[in-house]
């Protein structure tokens, strides 16, 4: 029979599948080859600063599911950003109505959809799933329950987006607009490349959709959007619906969206992305893949619209991939500190 302290030195060393008659040093150097960095990703150069605040708690060995609330709470707060909570685009009837998804290691999600009034529709998201029974809480449901969870009341619509919607009505032409980022930026990177950010055009963007990793290995990951600008009052977009703008599954990855919603919910989106990597794809190629199913069956379509893929596998690789060109995503790892990067794509 083994004392305590033999059983405790067995059962450590087999938790890290070390042979447990291996040498004390040989055990610790595996041991530092196994050891787990936390890493966190997000979509568009807004990243940058959401990325920024996921990683003060990531370094201080916090859980990735309030490193991702963190990151995403930043973008939603800024005025500035015309995509995602305070200041975001109206639908056409004027009403800014947001959509939003998280979910944990567990496997536990929550979100909110079509929801108005309230800045953080993440952390209203998140007590969805921390104090319901339920998954998705939708419109005035959505609201109710945030007002009853404390959240303040607020209006959304900044001077700059009314401005914006009053322009639109005008016309009142709906086109979803393929990339914004090409229309500002001609200049292209060549895959793989590095960019510099554009602070000027950083409301133009779209969802912010971010995953984590921890210092435990757990995965969490969370999205955020006002959806399309403009668009029918009471559509719902991809980004609260579990699978198609967010999927994590703890054993295997994680992934998030951007771009025409209704063209990942038809191919459950985030989910396939997550089921290719448990068969062995990688990140890039799972994106790929999915994507793939879009252009497949209806080419003209993916030719006009931009869709586009994040993931990271649980070992920490990442990837990403497009429809159009544009797509960039911020990247933060212990030995990346903050980076943007720019997907490949079909187009
Ligand atoms: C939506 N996927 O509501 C969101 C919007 C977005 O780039 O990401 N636009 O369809």
């Amino acid at each position: 029979m083994p004392n305590r302290r033999t059983f405790l030195k067995w059962t450590s060393a087999g938790m890290l599948g070390l042979p447990l008659f291996t040498s004390r040093k040989t055990r610790r150097y595996i041991a530092l080859q196994h050891q787990v960095k936390p890493l966190v990703v997000s979509t568009w150069d807004f990243g940058i600063q959401a990325n920024a605040a996921a990683w003060e708690i990531l370094k201080n060995r916090g859980r990735a599911l309030d490193a991702v609330e963190a990151g995403v709470r930043v973008p939603e707060a800024d005025p500035n950003i015309q995509t995602i909570g305070l200041g975001g685009l109206p639908d056409r009837d004027g009403h800014v109505t947001l959509d939003a998804c998280i979910m944990d290691e567990y496997g536990n999600a929550g979100a909110v959809a079509c929801l108005e009034h309230i800045v953080h529709a993440i952390s209203v998201a998140r007590k969805v799933m921390e104090k319901t029974p339920h998954v998705l809480l939708v419109g005035e449901g959505a609201l109710e329950f945030a007002l009853s969870q404390g959240f303040p009341k607020q209006n959304l619509l900044t001077p700059a987006s009314e401005k914006a919607w009053k322009e639109w009505l005008k016309t009142s032409d709906y086109h979803p607009v393929i990339n914004i980022e090409n229309q500002l930026q001609p200049a292209h990177h060549e895959n793989g490349s590095t960019s510099s950010s554009h602070p000027g055009d950083q409301k133009n963007h779209d969802t912010i959709g971010m995953l984590a990793i921890d210092y435990h290995g757990n995965l969490s990951g969370a999205c955020s959007t006002s959806g399309l600008a403009f668009k029918m009052h009471g559509r719902v977009g991809d980004s609260p619906i579990v699978g198609a703008g967010l999927f994590v599954d703890n054993e295997i990855g994680a992934a998030t969206a951007t771009g025409v919603g209704e063209a990942n919910m038809r191919i459950c989106g985030t989910h396939t992305v997550v089921e290719l990597m448990r068969q062995g794809h990688t990140p890039e190629e799972a994106c790929y893949l999915a994507l793939e199913r879009l252009v497949k069956k209806q080419p003209d379509y993916a030719r006009s619209i931009q869709l586009a893929f994040l993931a990271v596998r649980k070992d920490g690789t990442i990837g990403a991939y497009a429809l159009q060109k544009g797509f960039r995503y911020a990247v933060y790892t212990p030995d990346i500190p903050n980076e943007l990067r720019e997907s490949k794509s079909f187009y």
